[in-house]
């Protein structure tokens, strides 16, 4: 009995490992756990043969984490050739913010500079989005591959918030950020915002950290 419930928090504890962050949308090159932590695609450096169109005047970009908070950053690389460092990566979409809660997180309106695509939206950029998270466990990266066009989506279905799920300030370091987090709820003006649905689909994963502690006190009852 003991056993099987140790088993069952392994597993979870694995599961929650196991998701890191994970980019919904546009579509990330794929799986790429184990090699997450590696810059600047998370270890997936081939283009992908499926680029999501992306609207420059804005689309979503959705993730989902396992993360109860973490430093969320958003880059492009304007390149369809030569994405292979983080030195390419050298468009700041979104600057650094807190992100908070576990589970589905969603940008609902992340813009293409003026200066990388023309005004009167006339041609075609192929390019990839970055996304860093800033995580206990370490920088995690994710890329998907994108071509800039007005023909992209501005609203998906896949834009979500877990339930409570909300931003603030980074301060530099996770540390610093979640000290701010509780005091700055409202959110100063720099902080995007976080897409209006929320998801009741997602339960909240318990953090590995407590889970943690969960694990601890069952091999100490075992013992
Ligand atoms: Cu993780």
């Amino acid at each position: 009995m003991r056993f099987t419930t140790t088993s069952s928090i392994l597993l979870t504890l694995f599961a929650c490992a196991q998701a890191h962050l994970n980019l919904i949308y546009p579509t990330s090159r794929g799986p790429n756990h184990a090699t997450q932590l590696t810059a600047p695609c998370g270890g997936k450096n081939d283009f992908s043969n499926n680029r999501t169109l992306f609207n420059p005047d804005g689309g979503p970009v959705a993730m989902t984490s396992s993360h109860p908070d973490s430093g969320i950053e958003i880059n492009f690389c304007p390149s369809s050739s030569d994405c292979s460092s983080n030195d390419n990566f050298n468009i700041t979409l979104v600057p650094t913010f807190l992100a908070i809660g576990a589970g589905p997180f969603c940008l609902p309106n992340v813009t293409i500079p003026d200066s990388l695509y023309p005004a009167n939206r006339s041609s075609y950029l192929d390019g990839t989005i970055q996304v860093i998270s800033y995580s206990d466990d370490g920088e995690l990266y994710n890329c998907a591959d994108v071509t800039i066009s007005p023909q992209g989506a501005q609203v998906s279905s896949q834009c979500v918030n877990a339930t409570g799920a909300s931003s603030a300030p980074w301060k530099g370091s996770l540390a610093h950020s979640e000290e701010s987090a509780s005091a700055s709820e409202s959110g100063a003006s720099a902080t995007p915002t976080v897409a209006a649905s929320s998801s009741a689909a997602s339960s909240a994963m318990v953090s590995a950290g407590l889970l943690g502690t969960m694990l601890f006190s069952l091999v100490l009852v075992t013992m």
